[in-house]
C-alpha cells in the first residue's frame, strides 16, 4: 500500500512539472520551444526520431545524384550538380546539429542508422538509370521535400524550424535546376523526350510515397500535430504536391503514369490513384531496389573516413587547449 501511494505521488508530481505549463503556453502562443526549455520526453524523442531520419535522408540522398557527377552532359551541369550534392551534405549537418541540441550525439545517430535502428527516406532506395533521373530528382524529389519542409519552418521546436528556413531556400534552387533539366530534355530530340518520360514514369509514384502512409495509417501524425511538430497531414501534403506538379508535367508535355488522375472541379483538386503500399513498406523495411547498396556505401564511407575525423578532432582539441 505504501508503494502504491508513493507511485501515485510521483505520477502527480511529474504530470505537474512546473515546465509543462510553460511548454503548453509556448505551443498555444505559436512561440518556439528551445533546447533549454522543459519538454515532455515523448516530444524530445519524436523530434530526435524525425530530425535524425531527415538528416540521414539528406546524407544518403547524395548517393543517387552523386552517381551522375562524373557523367553530367556539360561542364556547367557538372558544376551545378556538384554544388547541389554538397548542399545536401550541408543540410544533413544542420539537421544533425539541430538533433544534437536534444541530447543525442551525431556519432550515436550514425550508429543507429548503420544498425538499421533509424530510418531514411524511402525515395533514396531507387536507382538513377539515366540523366533524366537527375532532372526528376530535382523536379519531383526536391519538389516533394519542399512541400513537406515549408510546413516544418513553422515547427514548434526552434532549432529545427530555423534550419528549415535555410534548407527550403536551397531546395527551391534544386527544384528549379531539376525542372530546367526536364525542360531541356523535353525541348530536345525524340530520344531525349523519351528519356524524360521514362524518368517521370519511374519517379512519380516513389515521390508520392515520400509523404508517408495515409493519415489513417500514420502512427505519429496525431501526436506530432498536437505538439505542432508537423503542421499539415501526410495526405494533405501529398495532395498539395500533386496539385502543384501535374500542371508542370502538362507544361513539359509529359504524361503522369496514373490512369486515374483527373481534375475534380467539385473538390478543386486532382483525384489520383492508389499508391502501391506493399512496395512502400517493402522499401521502408529494407527491401527496395537499392537499400543494401545505399547502406553499404554509407558504412564504407564512414569507416574509410575515420582517420579524417580523428585528425580533425585532434586538431580541434589542440587548438581549444584540451591536450598537451
Ligand atoms: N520513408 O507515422 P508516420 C529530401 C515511416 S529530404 C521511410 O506518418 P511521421 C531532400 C515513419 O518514419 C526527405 N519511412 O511518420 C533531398 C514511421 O516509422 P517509425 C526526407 C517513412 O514521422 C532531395 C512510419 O513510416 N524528409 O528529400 C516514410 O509522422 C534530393 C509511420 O509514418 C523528411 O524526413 C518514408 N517516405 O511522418 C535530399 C522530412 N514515411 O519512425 C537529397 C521530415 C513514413 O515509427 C536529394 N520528416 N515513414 O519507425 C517528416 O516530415 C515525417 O517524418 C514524414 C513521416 C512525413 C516523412
Amino acid at each position: 500500500m505504501a508503494n502504491e501511494r508513493s507511485f501515485v505521488t510521483i505520477s502527480v508530481v511529474s504530470a505537474q512539472h512546473p515546465g509543462r505549463a510553460r511548454f503548453e503556453a509556448l505551443l498555444a502562443a505559436e512561440e518556439k520551444v528551445e533546447p533549454a526549455d522543459w519538454m515532455p520526453e515523448g516530444y524530445r524523442k519524436t523530434l530526435i526520431r524525425q530530425i535524425a531520419q531527415h538528416a540521414h535522408s539528406e546524407v544518403i540522398g547524395m548517393q543517387p545524384e552523386g552517381n551522375w557527377i562524373s557523367r553530367a552532359p556539360t561542364l556547367k551541369r557538372k558544376a551545378i550538380l556538384m554544388a547541389k550534392v554538397q548542399d545536401e551534405a550541408g543540410h544533413g549537418l544542420y539537421l544533425y546539429s539541430a538533433a544534437e541540441t536534444l541530447g543525442i550525439t551525431r556519432d550515436e545517430m550514425v550508429r543507429l542508422l548503420h544498425e538499421g535502428k533509424q530510418k531514411y527516406s524511402s525515395i533514396f532506395n531507387y536507382p538513377t538509370l539515366s540523366w533524366a533521373d537527375i532532372g526528376c530528382i530535382g523536379w519531383l524529389v526536391d519538389g516533394a521535400a519542399i512541400t513537406n519542409q515549408v510546413m516544418l519552418t513553422r515547427c514548434s521546436f526552434g532549432p529545427y524550424a530555423r534550419g528549415m528556413v535555410r534548407i527550403c531556400k536551397e531546395e527551391s534552387f534544386h527544384q528549379r535546376q531539376g525542372f530546367q533539366i526536364m525542360e531541356t530534355l523535353c525541348r530536345g530530340s525524340a530520344e531525349q523526350r523519351e528519356m524524360a518520360q521514362d524518368g517521370l514514369g519511374r519517379w512519380w509514384w516513389p515521390s508520392l510515397m515520400m509523404f508517408g502512409p495515409h493519415d489513417s495509417d500514420s502512427t505519429h501524425s496525431d501526436q506530432s500535430m498536437a505538439w505542432k511538430i508537423k503542421r499539415v497531414s501526410n495526405d494533405d501534403l501529398r495532395q498539395q504536391f500533386v496539385d502543384m506538379t501535374v500542371p508542370q508535367a502538362d507544361y513539359l508535355g509529359l504524361t503522369v503514369p496514373d490512369p486515374e488522375l483527373r481534375w475534380n472541379p467539385e473538390r478543386g483538386h486532382y483525384d489520383f490513384g492508389e499508391i502501391d503500399w506493399d512496395e512502400f513498406w517493402a522499401v521502408v523495411r529494407g527491401n527496395g531496389p537499392m537499400n543494401r547498396e545505399r547502406i553499404a556505401h554509407k558504412r564504407a564511407a564512414w569507416y574509410d573516413g575515420a582517420w579524417v575525423r580523428k585528425a580533425a578532432s585532434a586538431y580541434a582539441a589542440r587548438h581549444t587547449g584540451q591536450v598537451g
